[in-house]
């Protein structure tokens, strides 16, 4: 058993390293709220350029960008289209509610993955009684999916059907490198298909802090007022957009290490007698686990797991998540599946 603990809860457990660090020291910074500091400036012309959009903002964490995008495109009363397991409504503590007023039109999908065909099914008829449609709603890669990819193909029916009915798409894109990663289609290509998208720097590019709303000059100038209301202005936040620079940099190229090593775990725990896959395939770096069959709870397994050196997320009763990261290494996902095994013995 390694010495250190092998935290497989979340990508976000990633902490920076010594060179990402550097860099966060060396940060030129000035204040963000006034839009005066260079490094953040950097940042988000580089995320822009990525992505093929107009502008974009910093902001400290995916909950917030994905309430600053739903704030920006409805009104109380109005309806956003998406899967009934997106992480707004699954895992933001209510704020699409809280903050927007709205609520959600859901759509049936496989591991977050639905045609235009279903979302239209979705959309309210002009001048009913019904709530306005309000926002198209997507993501990519999907966690509570397993980590699966929306294909490219069916974000451009979406985004047909967007611009025919004259309804936004977004795409919480948290996880959007590992979905480029995995297919192989370049950021742009996904950006080119919403009209505004966010992604996280702290989950696997390994950053402490933030995400990154990208999308038009108007968008972003609403977003800019909405991140203000939402106590996010912040000031000399260079030092943390230099991890930013540094991640695009240096962490996304070997994110197919990390969609390796998920595959490996998913091939080292599908013999352990007790656990089943939900997922049948492993598309990029997320694997979820059913321990029904042993007879325990999630709970009880992670407790025993933890006591032999690694953990996993608890999703349901029965239901264990693993998120393999750049601070995971292909040896220590190995003796966290041996582990696992021993924890269900
Ligand atoms: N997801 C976290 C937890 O909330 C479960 C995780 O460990 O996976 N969109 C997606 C698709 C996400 O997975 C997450 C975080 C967010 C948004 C929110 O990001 P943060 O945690 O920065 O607010």
């Amino acid at each position: 058993m390694s010495a250190r603990f092998i935290d497989l809860r979340s990508d976000t457990a990633t902490c920076p390293t010594p060179a990402m660090r550097e860099a966060m020291l060396r940060a030129e910074v000035g204040d963000d709220l006034l839009g005066e500091d260079p490094t953040v400036n950097a940042l988000l012309e580089r995320a822009a350029d990525i992505f093929g959009k107009e502008a974009a903002l910093f902001v400290p964490s995916g909950t917030q960008a994905n309430q600053i995008a739903i704030k920006a495109y409805t009104q109380p009363g109005d309806e956003v289209v998406a899967d009934a397991k997106c992480h707004p409504f699954r895992s933001e503590a209510g704020a699409p509610s809280v903050i927007s007023g709205i609520q959600f039109a859901f759509v049936p999908a496989d591991r977050g993955v639905f045609s235009r065909r279903e979302a239209e099914a979705a959309l309210r008829p002009a001048g009913g009684l019904g709530p306005r449609t309000a926002l198209l709603w997507m993501e990519n890669t999907h966690n509570a999916g397993g980590g699966q990819v929306f294909p490219l193909e069916r974000m451009e029916e979406l985004r047909a059907l967007s611009l025919e009915r004259g309804i936004p798409l977004h795409m919480d894109g948290a996880r959007i490198f590992n979905a480029a990663a995995a297919s192989g289609v370049p950021p742009r290509e996904w950006g080119a298909r919403c009209d505004s998208l966010s992604f996280c720097l702290s989950k696997g590019l390994g950053c402490p802090v933030g995400s990154v709303l990208a999308g038009s000059r108007v968008f972003i100038g609403k977003a800019q007022r909405i991140r203000k209301i939402l106590g996010g202005g912040w000031r000399q936040a260079g030092i943390l957009a230099a991890a930013g620079l540094y991640a695009l940099e240096h962490n996304v190229g070997r994110l197919a290490e990390d969609h390796a090593n998920a595959e490996r775990f998913a091939e080292l725990t599908s013999g352990i007698p007790g656990v089943r896959h939900v997922f049948p395939t492993t598309p990029t770096n997320i694997v979820f686990l059913d321990v029904a069959e042993s007879g325990r709870t999630a709970e009880d397994v992670n407790a025993r797991l933890m006591e032999r050196g690694a953990a996993l997320s608890v999703f349901g009763r029965t239901t264990m998540r693993a998120v393999t990261h750049l601070d995971v290494s292909r040896k220590e996902v190995e003796e966290a599946a041996r582990a696992l095994a021993e924890a269900l013995a």
